[in-house]
């Protein structure tokens, strides 16, 4: 299923800075860290919680609810480790697992290189990051690297900023339990499988 952040002035000013090629590093930075953050918010919305009691100042008791459950961010490299920060600044403690996969510009096909994930994650709910969902190709793979660890479809969020229709609809027929959110779904892909209007490399223009 897919969840496109509610299409509001401020996230299409955030979407419009970071699209501007003339936006410089530290300015790209600072304004997708903003839309991240919507994006783990919106992420987090997604988990479950359970009854929880507490006594306010007044003595009075407050029947709310807390998280329950654990959690792991899950980073495709190199994009998706810009995602990370983001990710902490909700959740202090949060796991960290990587996946480096790199689609070859030739062919659009991804490629696996290495993973490190944390040895209980099919018992932890996985944010999956990445800023760009092209053909979907490379969180695809990311994703069989993760049921091969046991962890369900449907305990697996992939975040990111900017989707392709073709990315979207490889999810959804491909993942149907899988939970997509992202910020924005663009017009498509060009002949390079470039989104576009798009943002160019996200990578690039957060590293350098
Ligand atoms: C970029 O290419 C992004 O950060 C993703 O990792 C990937 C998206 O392309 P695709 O595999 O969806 O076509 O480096
Ligand atoms: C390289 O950069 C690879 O072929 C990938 O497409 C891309 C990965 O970098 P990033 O966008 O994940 O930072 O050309």
């Amino acid at each position: 299923t897919v969840h496109v952040l509610p299409q509001t002035p401020q996230l299409i000013a955030l979407l419009t800075i970071i699209r501007d090629k003339n936006t410089q590093r530290g300015d790209f930075i600072f304004y997708s860290n903003r839309i991240i953050r919507l994006l783990v918010e919106e992420g987090l919305n997604h988990l479950p919680v359970k009854e929880h009691e507490v006594t306010t100042p007044l003595g009075r008791t407050y029947a709310g609810v807390r998280f329950e459950g654990k959690i792991c961010g899950v980073s495709i490299m190199r994009a998706g480790e810009s995602m990370e920060q983001g990710l902490r600044d909700c959740c202090r403690s949060v796991r960290i697992g990587k996946i480096l996969i790199q689609r070859d510009e030739e062919t659009a096909q991804p490629k696996l290189f290495y993973h490190k994930l944390p040895n209980d994650i099919a018992d932890r709910w996985v944010l999956l990051l990445d800023p760009m969902n092209a053909t979907g190709g490379s969180a695809s793979m990311a994703v069989q690297v993760l049921k091969e660890k046991g962890v369900a479809e449907e305990r697996i969020l992939f975040l990111n900023l900017i989707a392709s229709p073709e990315g979207i609809e490889h999810f959804a027929s491909k993942y149907p339990k899988l939970r997509v959110i992202t910020a924005f779904i663009d017009e498509g892909l060009d002949e390079k499988n470039y989104i576009v209007p798009g943002l160019g490399d996200f990578g690039d223009r957060h590293f350098g």
